[in-house]
């Protein structure tokens, strides 16, 4: 991707191009016949909420069973912040266009996010690549919730961030199929299989195959892959002259330090909702944190001051 490219997505108007009204009369016509109905499980009002001054989350893909949707809505109705991002593939478009999937967890979600930004939250979504079709609202506000293409974050400590969904970046558009190799246990059932597929083989009379030889090579290029998707991704902000970068897509949460003409490039990866359960938050002194929410979820529930307070003993048992 050239600068000039990058210069057009940065601005407030976008590459692509702005809705007309007959545009959003007819996507508005679709987005209300979507069957959003009432949260199935309400928001618990009085829960304590870790406050943060910023959060970003992505790769949620709502609308396909890959989701994570109980730990996130934990994630929501446990945390605060004064803005929110959204950065990209939140509802997969591409599947549902294939085969239509909403489950009340998924409305929950949706929900709790509209309400969020009807309390105050500043929420900006940048559409990604799974929900392309929301870019063409660049610009426009939904409900209190900013659509834009990307945008410039200042941390309370005075750094500016860019932020982008970051399919802009991965210039092979390689589906996420890989990332099913890129787990250790993925890569054991593969060389268990490896056995199966062999003895069927021999049974067929074919020649040995190694199935596990094939998924090694394909972590190697895995890795190899994101190494240079993170190495792109902080050469274009070091270009625009910004402190950092966030980003997500490619469902690996991550803080790398780089540099750009002898000055410090920060990228950072907020993860996903579908394996590592991401979200990146920056707390109210602009500290970066990445926090992967199975860990925080256990966290809290081994703290002695959550843990369940014992029965009070029955005083009839105890007078007798
Ligand atoms: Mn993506």
């Amino acid at each position: 991707m050239t600068d000039s490219d990058l210069s057009d997505l940065l601005s407030d108007r976008s590459t692509t191009d702005q809705a007309t009204v007959a545009d959003l009369v007819s996507e508005f016509g679709n987005i209300t016949s979507f069957p959003l109905g009432r949260p199935r499980t309400p928001e618990p009002e009085d829960r304590e909420r870790r406050s943060f001054r910023t959060i970003w989350i992505s790769d949620v893909h709502l609308g396909t069973k890959g989701c994570n949707a109980e730990m996130l809505i934990d994630f929501l109705d446990t945390t605060d912040s004064e803005t929110m991002y959204l950065v990209g593939d939140i509802i997969d478009g591409w599947r549902l266009k294939k085969k239509f999937y909403w489950p009340a967890a998924h409305n929950d979600i949706v929900w709790r996010i509209m309400k969020r930004a009807r309390r105050g939250t500043r929420v900006v979504y940048i559409p990604g690549n799974h929900d392309e079709m929301f870019r063409q609202f660049t610009g426009l506000n939904f409900g209190g919730i900013e659509i834009r293409r990307a945008a410039f974050h200042d941390t309370a400590d005075g750094r500016r961030l860019m932020v982008l969904h970051g399919d802009e970046f991965d210039a092979v558009m390689l589906s996420h199929r890989w990332l099913a190799f890129v787990g250790d246990h993925a890569y054991h059932l593969m060389m268990k299989l490896n056995v199966t597929v062999n003895t069927v083989r021999r049974w067929l009379g074919k020649p040995y195959w190694s199935l596990s030889k094939a998924a090694k090579h394909k972590v190697k290029n895995a890795v190899e892959f994101i190494g240079k998707y993170e190495e792109a991704v902080a050469r274009a902000a070091g270009e625009r002259g910004v402190d950092g970068v966030v980003c997500g897509h490619i469902h690996t949460a991550e803080f790398r330090n780089f540099e750009h003409n002898g000055k410090p490039v920060e990228y950072w990866n907020d993860g996903d909702w579908v394996e590592g359960c991401n979200a990146l938050v920056e707390h109210h002194d602009g500290r970066m944190e990445i926090l992967h929410w199975a860990d925080e979820i256990k966290r809290r529930e081994a703290a002695p001051g959550d843990a369940p307070v014992a029965e009070p003993a029955d005083p009839a048992l105890e007078a007798a």
